[in-house]
């Protein structure tokens, strides 16, 4: 299943004839400069094209009125005077002959984009387009903005597909007013938008943009604003947004398609944003956003003005969308104190409306001063004499992985997933494209993993771990980007052991793993600080180390999203680990659907070097699903949403009052400022 890349050149025919300087950066070369990126990358070349068309006046009243529509229509005949006067009636807009037709067409990829995910032609894609069209109202012409091309796609969707909900994702730097106005009192979309507001010192300077905006009547808690009242905003600012706002709505939302209004001017050097996100950045924001919706996530063009900034981050776009992994991000993975401020008050704006938002003790319970925490977390958390690799220490805080360094400069392997089947008893449900995995273990390290194992006959052991072991090495030395290894359920535990040691004498600086079922951990590498082990499956929460953590794993859908996006993902995105293990040990009671959206999360923070051990006891299904998912596929859905139990929110909120000190990703809220 592909990936569609949507656009016309007819749509760069647009462009400014008088002086005005507030108009200037919407220009042709944003189109010209953004398709030639694409083609020098190869990303072109794999998607599939297709070729825009105009919207009917039909489908631009789905949005639209018809004396507006008409009063454009006609703005293809006017002669320069009366385009700037025309122009003049409106905030932020100029007009051109070729307005029209270039608004019609940018409507109209938009239409076929969702058309060719809603049919199946392709899974996802994305539509390159101006004018953009976000700003655009009923009747009126807004901020660049003509006609509003994701507006009139999500309500095609729903008026003549079947979609019963859309999620819009919004992440130009600009406040979308006009899809908020759309959709104000609608249900059946949600609306997200983070802008640069300032307070409302920045344009638009709309009351309405700010987080208590929260839609009205049937659409209440429909409309979400994050308002950033601070530039110079930086990756672990986006991304915690993603984390604690908008994906929990998204996930307890369930859209059955995903519009992105992908404006870039949210990336460093747009003079309009004067943000500090790198285009990286929009590769992980896409790759989570297609965790939801089974995968169909329609990008469609708004913003961007710094050329480069643009092209790159359009390219990280659709390289997501075509299933690479994203490349690690730059800068240090802790939020702003002013975006964890917004973050809090769009958290507090929308609690009322989503269970996902509310915090243990609201609706009723005990609140989180009072919450029974069995911890001092001072003797166990407080930093070791000896803490050479916490990326969050001060005194590495410049230094990144020399495998992630290695992997900023050259391009990522051509994901390829590579599979080892302990015993050939087992059939499993395996895509066509993964690939054996050959190798062999040194004598030394066969021993040390066969011993407590007689399970397998030496012979057997021996080429196993080999495999195993190759395998971690291939994904090291980034030739396969992931794998996957069905074992034996009781060699689980001790090829976690050797895979741990042989990733960190291999080159893994910090490793990440994160277990289910009933494994011991060996007590050295417990206590190894380059090793992150996260247990989801245990009795109780507990954080023996800030290295070392358990939590029971949920018994509901919301539970588990709290888990995934509360802590897991948090964690990941503090630690930055260079390899991911994900290990589903004996009686790990995970699900299929739970294991491959863990599986699916964590390929973002990790830049998609996951390898899963799982027991090979586990359905067949399992194995498939996850050999997918590492490939870059969607994960299946976990099913209707139910909330988390009190207990499972109190668990959460105990770790993260525990953890969130070093591991700062897990914040939601601002800190109280030391004086
Ligand atoms: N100095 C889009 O990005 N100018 N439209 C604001 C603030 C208007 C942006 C002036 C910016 C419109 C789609
Ligand atoms: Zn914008």
């Amino acid at each position: 299943m592909g990936t569609a890349l949507v656009c016309h050149e007819d749509m760069t025919a647009a462009r400014l004839l008088w002086d005005d300087p507030e108009c200037e950066i919407e220009r042709p070369e944003r189109l010209t400069a953004t398709l030639k990126c694409l083609r020098e990358r190869g990303l072109e070349q794999r998607c599939l094209r297709v070729a825009a068309r105009e919207a009917s006046e039909a489908e631009l009243a789905l949005v639209h009125s018809p004396e507006y529509v008409a009063l454009m229509r006609g703005t293809q005949t006017l002669d320069t005077r009366e385009l700037q006067a025309l122009s003049g009636q409106y905030d932020a807009v100029y007009l051109h002959p070729a307005t029209f037709h270039c608004a019609r067409l940018a409507a109209g990829a938009a239409l076929q984009l969702v058309d060719a995910v809603l049919t199946g032609a392709v899974r996802n894609g994305l539509a390159l387009v101006r004018p953009p069209g976000h700003h655009s109202q009923q009747a009126a012409a807004n901020g660049f903005c003509v006609f509003n091309n994701v507006a009139i796609a999500a309500r095609h969707a729903m008026q003549n597909r079947g979609v019963r909900r859309v999620l819009i994702v919004d992440w130009d730097i600009h406040h979308g007013q006009g899809i908020q106005y759309t959709f104000e009192d609608d249900p059946s979309v949600l609306y997200f938008s983070w802008h640069r507001y300032e307070h409302g010192r920045f344009w638009p300077h709309l009351r309405e943009s700010d987080a208590d905006a929260v839609g009205r009547g049937p659409g209440l808690g429909f409309t979400v604003n994050l308002p950033w009242n601070q530039v110079g905003l930086e990756n672990a600012d986006y991304v915690a947004a993603f984390l604690h706002v908008l994906l929990p709505l998204a996930f307890e939302f369930d859209p059955e398609l995903v519009l992105i209004s992908a404006g870039f001017d949210s990336a460093i050097g747009d003079p309009e944003g004067q943000m500090c996100a790198t285009p990286e950045c929009f590769a992980h924001l896409t790759q989570l956003l297609q965790a939801l919706a089974g995968g169909r996530v329609c990008a469609v063009l708004e913003g961007g003005y710094h050329l480069e900034a643009l092209a790159q981050s359009v390219c990280m776009t659709l390289q997501a969308l075509l299933g690479d992994p994203a490349p690690p991000l730059s800068g240090a993975m802790e939020p702003h104190h002013s975006a964890l401020q917004s973050i809090q008050s769009v958290r507090a704006a929308q609690a009322p409306h989503w269970t996902s938002m509310q915090a243990p003790g609201q609706g009723g319970s005990a609140r989180v001063e009072d919450l029974d925490c069995p911890l001092d977390p001072a003797p166990l958390l407080g930093p070791s004499p000896c803490s050479p690799l916490l990326p969050g220490d001060p005194e590495v805080k410049a230094t990144q992985s020399p495998l992630l360094d290695q992997l900023c400069l050259r391009p990522p392997p051509p994901v390829c997933v590579a599979v080892i089947l302990a015993t050939s008893a087992v059939p499993l449900d395996l895509p066509p494209d993964v690939l054996p995995q050959e190798g062999s273990a040194t004598q030394k390290e066969t021993q040390a993993w066969a011993r407590p194992h007689a399970v397998l006959a030496q012979e057997e052991a021996l080429s196993t771990l080999g495999k195993v072991l190759s395998l971690l090495d291939g994904v090291l030395a980034a030739q396969v980007s992931s794998g996957l290894a069905a074992i034996p359920s009781s060699a689980v535990a001790a090829t976690l052991d050797v895979a741990v040691r042989r990733g960190l004498a291999h080159g893994a600086q910090r490793l990440l793993c994160v277990t289910g079922g009933q494994l011991d951990w060996s007590l050295d590498l417990a206590d190894d600080r380059r090793a992150l082990w996260l247990h989801i499956g245990a009795e109780e929460a507990s954080a023996l180390s800030l290295f070392h953590i358990s939590t029971p794993l949920p018994g509901t859908t919301g539970g588990f999203l709290s888990c995934l996006l509360a802590l897991v993902l948090p964690l990941a995105y503090s630690f930055q680990p260079d390899l991911v293990l994900v290990v589903l040990g004996p009686a790990h009671s995970l699900k299929a659907p739970q294991a491959a959206l863990l599986t699916a999360l964590l390929r973002a923070p990790v830049g998609g070097r996951v390898v899963v051990l799982v027991e090979e006891e586990s359905t067949a299904q399992l194995a498939g699903v996850l050999a997918r998912v590492l490939r870059g596929d969607s994960p299946p859905s976990l099913g209707p949403f139910s909330a988390a139990s009190p207990e499972d929110t109190q668990a959460l909120a105990c770790l993260r009052r525990q953890l969130e000190p070093q591991w700062k990703m897990l914040q939601v809220a601002a800190p109280p400022r030391v004086p």
